[in-house]
């Protein structure tokens, strides 16, 4: 009995020890979002110094190294020399390739001690997000000995489309905020930037065949204030109010180069959207003959959706649009290229006798199908150009063209419609994607929003595959995406409050392994990395602050 007792005092002291010895301290809450997919922090420290060497081996990592190089002169000038072999001395971070090929182009393991960093990546986008995972650790005050918990991290996201949308047509922001906003896609790992650049409200890209679409598409004279009070008959109330002032801009080809070349260092894909058929009064008010009716028209100055869109039955409408898109896909070297889809009234469809000509022509059964052919003709076009096409869910009616794949925003009922006809899906439902939704339940103590409430827990808790798909439908949910439409969002400070830290909360939704997650965790560590957004001036919305 007394040997027993022994047994088992020794085995609890053991116990107790093992949790936690009194020379260790208890692991450190490591301030990183996403959370990787494995991770064991230890308590060592890493001092980096204008002593620590990087050794590169290969050479393709060199835009990588500079990328680091650059961030390490801005924020505690000092620069990094490279070498090719092992230092005689002191610490290093050294770059290394796996010795096989998996083709695990976005995965990335991260060795530290207190002297060494090692990372090991296939891809250079592996090595990027390593890379943004070291940053985060690093100190935010400027100092000339940069001290780095360590940790040893397996990495490599869930998803393949991590997205952020972001409507430069409602309101219009500088090409200095979007390069801002993309560092914080890159901040948190995202890989794709879907650039709203046209809407019923402003023509925002330079296209050098069509300069009215620039000239007279990218103003409105005046814009609404608030809310339309639409009357019900959709047309204008009296109760509007507008503010009397010319509203415009927009970016020239050479901004949108610099743009798409800024997102690809950080490994970003620009995703542009160049809405079709609806959501096009700024374009029609400039060539208003690819119109059903004719025009005139002007730049939208309200919200809502607009009557009049490109005319279907018009072939010159798809060579002006073909046209654009020539330009278009010359500027973004991605894949997919987004042709809107969505809210398409049918109205002057049902009125124009060239779109009905054109419905009893091509066999179409309503003005359903016909919204189908215009997209199915856009997709011949974009596909013959080396692209994919992308659009929101409204592509589905009257069928979807062969190649498309589907952003499904009206809940998820349409990306599981896509998914089960094998069509690559995006996520992206209202609830709780949209990010000009309220954030906070008193929505008086909130600045104007559009509606809704996707408040931060519920966008971390989002699961973008949806259950009722088979394993192999599941295949076809790349992904999801944040959308930040900006009726009530007229700078980019605002942009910022509803962005952040719902961009956060949504990066781990994509990033981190479901059984990994966990919202009390998040909000420990958006606590410490919020000290990094107020380092950087962020006015990210503060609610998680009085969480638990
Ligand atoms: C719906 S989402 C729209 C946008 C609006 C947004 C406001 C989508 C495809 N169309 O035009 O800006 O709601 O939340």
């Amino acid at each position: 009995m007394k040997n027993i007792s022994l047994l088992l005092l020794c085995l609890f002291v053991s116990i107790i020890s093992f949790a936690q010895r009194p020379d260790e301290k208890p692991a450190k809450l490591l301030p990183l979002i996403p959370l990787p997919k494995e991770m064991t922090p230890s308590n060592d420290e890493f001092i980096l110094t204008d002593k620590t060497k990087i050794i590169l081996t290969n050479e393709k990592f060199k835009p990588e190294v500079n990328y680091l190089n650059s961030y390490l002169k801005t924020h505690y000038d000092l620069e990094l020399q490279v070498v090719s072999n092992m230092p005689s001395d002191g610490n290093y971070i050294m770059i290394a390739q796996p010795d096989f090929e998996a083709g695990w182009l976005e995965n990335y393991d991260l060795t530290m001690n207190q002297n060494q960093i090692v990372f090991i990546a296939e891809g250079n986008a592996g090595l990027f997000y390593g890379l943004e995972t070291l940053i985060q650790l690093m100190p935010l005050e400027k100092t000339k000995e940069i001290k780095i918990s360590c940790a040893e991290i397996k990495d490599s996201p869930r998803y393949t489309w991590r997205g952020m949308h972001l409507d430069c047509s409602r309101h219009f922001f500088s090409k200095e905020e979007v390069k801002k906003y993309i560092d914080y896609l890159a901040m948190y790992k995202f890989n794709v930037f879907h650039w709203h650049l046209v809407d019923d409200q402003g023509w925002r890209i330079e296209i050098n065949k069509y300069p009215l679409l620039t000239k007279m598409g990218s103003l409105r004279k005046e814009t609404i204030i608030g809310k339309p009070a639409w009357d019900k008959d959709g047309k204008p109330s009296k109760d509007d109010k507008y503010d009397g002032t010319l509203y415009g801009g927009f970016y020239t080809q050479n901004d949108i180069k610099e743009i798409v070349a800024y997102a690809q260092v950080r490994h970003i894909t620009v995703v542009p959207e160049i809405e079709m058929p609806g959501h096009s009064l700024a374009a029609l008010a400039a060539y208003p003959q690819y119109s059903c009716t004719g025009g005139p028209f002007e730049t939208y100055t309200k919200w809502g959706v607009s009557d009049d869109v490109y005319c279907a039955g018009n072939d010159s409408t798809f060579l002006f649009l073909q046209n654009i898109l020539a330009e278009v896909c010359d500027l973004f070297p991605g894949k997919y290229i987004h042709i809107g889809g969505d809210e398409c009234l049918k109205e002057r469809w049902k009125a124009c006798a060239k779109c009905q000509k054109r419905i009893v022509d091509e066999k179409l059964k309503d003005e359903n199908e016909l919204q189908s052919y215009f997209i199915t003709r856009i997709e011949k076009y974009l596909n013959s150009k080396g692209k994919q096409i992308i659009g929101w869910d409204e592509i589905l009616d009257g069928g979807l063209a062969p190649n498309a794949a589907v952003m499904s925003w009206r809940g998820i009922s349409g990306g599981i419609a896509a998914a089960k006809q094998k069509h690559n899906v995006v996520m992206t439902p209202g609830k709780p994607c949209y990010f000009d939704h309220y954030q906070a339940k008193d929505k008086t103590k909130e600045p104007l929003a559009i509606g809704g409430y996707n408040p931060l827990d519920s966008v971390y808790g989002y699961n973008p595959t949806p259950k009722g798909l088979t394993e192999e439908e599941s295949k076809f949910i790349m992904g999801a995406q944040g959308n930040v439409w900006t009726e009530y969002i007229t700078d980019f400070s605002k942009v910022e409050y509803m962005s952040m830290p719902r961009m956060a909360a949504l990066s781990e939704a994509l990033w981190t392994p479901i059984d990994k997650k966990n919202y009390k965790d998040f909000v420990s560590r958006l606590k410490l990395h919020s000290k990094a957004l107020d380092k950087m001036n962020v006015n990210y919305a503060k609610h998680f602050l009085n969480q638990k």
